[in-house]
């Protein structure tokens, strides 16, 4: 399992990472020139890299999304100026096709600031209503990752997300929701006339 840990550069991914002390932090240089790095938590992989090195190798990122189960976004919150910016990158990433359905998990780092944007804040800054709840799951974590704050608890959200046996009602509820989608829009296809007058051929 892949969960891959991204946000702006300073936000405080490595801090991050390494206060979790869920393993040794590797540092990998690929050929490209950015920094990957990489922590092994039992069967997780959490790989991390700061955005802007992902326009110079697209593909590569690819390469990492397709077995990817999560994001986690790293925002500083007490970076108002770049919050647009931050927004930006969460809903491109989050919207890349093979993405589009992991959970997001977002750290609203460096609360410990006084300056800062609350969770309230972020979520309206952030413009998470957009994340389409019936498709997938999000979360916003407070954290102070130099203090050690808040990060199990957001990677606890994960791992319970990831978990199907945390819950095991819900595919059969998505089942049972999915026949009703799927029989209302039948009707509604079937109530529009264009598709009554093409079947009315065959009857
Ligand atoms: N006040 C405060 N500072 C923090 C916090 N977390 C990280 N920092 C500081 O923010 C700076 C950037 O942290 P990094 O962990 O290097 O950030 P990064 O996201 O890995 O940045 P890049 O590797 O450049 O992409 C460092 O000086 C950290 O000490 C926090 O919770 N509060
Ligand atoms: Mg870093």
């Amino acid at each position: 399992m892949r969960l891959l840990l991204s946000g702006l550069d300073a936000a405080g991914k490595t801090t991050m990472l390494y206060a979790a002390k869920l393993g040794e932090v590797v540092t990998t240089i690929p050929t490209i020139g950015f920094n990957v790095e990489t922590v092994l938590y039992k069967n997780i992989q959490i790989v991390s890299w700061d955005v802007g090195g992902r326009d110079k190798i697209r593909a590569l990122w690819r390469h990492y999304y397709q077995d990817t189960s999560g994001i986690a976004f790293v925002v500083d919150s007490n970076d108002r100026e770049r919050i647009d910016e931050a927004r930006v990158q969460l809903h491109e990433i989050a919207n890349e096709d093979l993405l589009r359905e992991v959970p997001v998990l977002i750290f609203a780092n460096k609360q410990d600031l006084p300056n800062a944007l609350s969770v309230k804040e972020l979520e309206e800054k952030l413009d998470v209503a957009k994340f389409d709840k019936s498709q997938r799951k999000w979360f916003i974590q407070p954290t102070i990752a130099i203090q050690k704050k808040g990060i199990q608890e957001g990677f606890q959200w994960m791992a319970e997300t990831l978990n199907p046996k945390a819950d095991l009602k819900a595919p059969i509820t998505e089942t049972m929701m999915d026949s009703v989608t799927m029989k209302d829009d039948l009707l509604s296809i079937w109530k529009s006339s264009g598709l009554k007058t093409l079947t009315s051929k065959f009857i």
